[in-house]
């Protein structure tokens, strides 16, 4: 079990992983029949797949045909996968927690792409799943967002609900090795499962496909305000760091980019802009690069990479940066017709640039 506050790696064959998603589909998990509050696993995902199976509508019958294409293609000899997943969760100690406004990293670079996917460009990259606390969200209900739509085209990450705790604010979940089995266009009511997909992603010296993945969870707000705030800023920091942090042991000129986009920004209700700071403070820290997809949003590409050129010219620090963010969310709450976090900094940047 990959419990809360415990780094731990497990590393399975795509054999046993199919095995086990097998008795998830036939719901013979022992122990897994309820979320009751207090209840042994009520801290962990549901896995067996009896409300998907109970559910009929166009989602599930959409989930459930990637799902026999996954076991069509597991079962058959020709192409049963024969490589390793691994599966690790990543916990981070206070005394490692950034101090954000001392930190003193200048911006990495950022490639805004205005079309593209994270799972297709982004491969070679670290790909940010925008994660639920409990790993896989709704794949096994009705949910078919950014996190559920890969969990579909990769059935083998539901494996995680097996075995994966909630996942706290220090802490992240990092797979290695998933295999695309189904090609998928679309999303929510949209979402369309087409075909089997073959997937050619070369393996590393593990057998494990050269895929890599972090999990983190957003807050979700009930009302958008409150992301304005010291607290949410520094868990959202801190989380988008717990998941880009490189292993210490690669140099970083070896660690790939991170490949990232509108982090619980849907139905979390983010500000897109201000995800997109805290990633790239989080990302600074971490010595890495990012690739920030908007999905056709042209106008947010647009502001993104003009706001990035700024911070950039003014060699603005992720210190500086983040004391400009705790101005603005005080700027917030004196004010009734707020500005943009974009034009608020912009307008600002000199102002603290000459203080500081
Ligand atoms: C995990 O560690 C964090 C940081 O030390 C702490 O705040 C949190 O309470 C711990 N959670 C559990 C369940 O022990
Ligand atoms: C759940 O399963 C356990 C073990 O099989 C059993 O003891 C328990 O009574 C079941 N609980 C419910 C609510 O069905
Ligand atoms: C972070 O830095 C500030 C400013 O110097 C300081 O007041 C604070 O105690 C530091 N926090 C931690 C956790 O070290
Ligand atoms: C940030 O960039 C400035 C010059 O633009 C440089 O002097 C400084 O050393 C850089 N900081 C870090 C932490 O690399
Ligand atoms: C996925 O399906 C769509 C629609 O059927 C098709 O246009 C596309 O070429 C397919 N992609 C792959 C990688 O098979
Ligand atoms: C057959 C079985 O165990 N079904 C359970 C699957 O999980 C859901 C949610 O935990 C339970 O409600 C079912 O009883």
């Amino acid at each position: 079990m990959l419990r809360q506050n415990q780094s731990h790696a497990i590393t399975m064959s795509q054999e046993q992983i199919a095995c086990l998603l097998a008795n998830a589909f036939f719901c013979t998990f022992p122990h897994r029949n309820t979320t009751q509050p207090g209840s042994e696993y009520s801290n962990f995902p549901t896995i067996n797949f009896s409300s998907l199976l109970s559910n009929v509508s166009p989602r599930t019958v959409q989930k459930l045909k990637a799902i026999f294409y996954y076991f069509n293609t597991v079962t058959e000899e020709a192409t049963k996968p024969k490589g390793l997943v691994t599966f690790e969760r990543i916990c981070l100690s206070p005394s490692e927690f950034p101090n954000w406004s001392k930190q003193k990293e200048n911006m990495t670079n950022l490639h805004v792409y205005l079309n593209g996917f994270i799972e297709k460009e982004g491969q070679g990259m670290l790909q940010v799943d925008f994660a639920s606390k409990m790993i896989g969200g709704g794949v096994l209900n009705q949910g078919l967002v950014q996190e559920e739509i890969r969990f579909i085209q990769c059935p083998e990450l539901i494996v995680a609900r097996l075995f994966t705790e909630k996942l706290g604010d220090n802490e992240c979940l990092k797979i290695t090795g998933a295999q695309v089995y189904s090609n998928t266009t679309g999303y929510s009511d949209s979402f369309q499962c087409n075909s089997p997909h073959t997937d050619s992603t070369q393996r590393d010296e593990w057998k494990r496909r050269y895929c890599q993945i972090v999990a983190i969870d957003a807050i979700k707000f009930d009302d958008p305000r409150q992301q304005y705030s010291e607290k949410n800023i520094k868990r959202e920091l801190l989380k988008a760091y717990v998941g880009f942090k490189g292993d210490p042991q690669i140099p970083t000129d070896y660690t790939p980019a991170i490949a990232t986009g509108n982090w619980g920004c849907g139905a979390f209700k983010g500000d897109p802009m201000l995800k997109a700071l805290i990633q790239m403070m989080a990302a600074a820290v971490a010595q890495r690069d990012l690739a920030y997809f908007t999905f056709g949003n042209k106008k947010q590409a647009e502001d993104l990479k003009r706001t990035y050129k700024l911070l950039k010219s003014h060699k603005v620090t992720v210190g500086k940066l983040y004391n400009l963010l705790l101005d603005y969310c005080k700027h917030q709450h004196h004010h009734h017709h707020v500005k943009s976090v974009s034009d608020y900094i912009s307008e600002n940047m000199g102002v603290h640039s000459s203080q500081l």
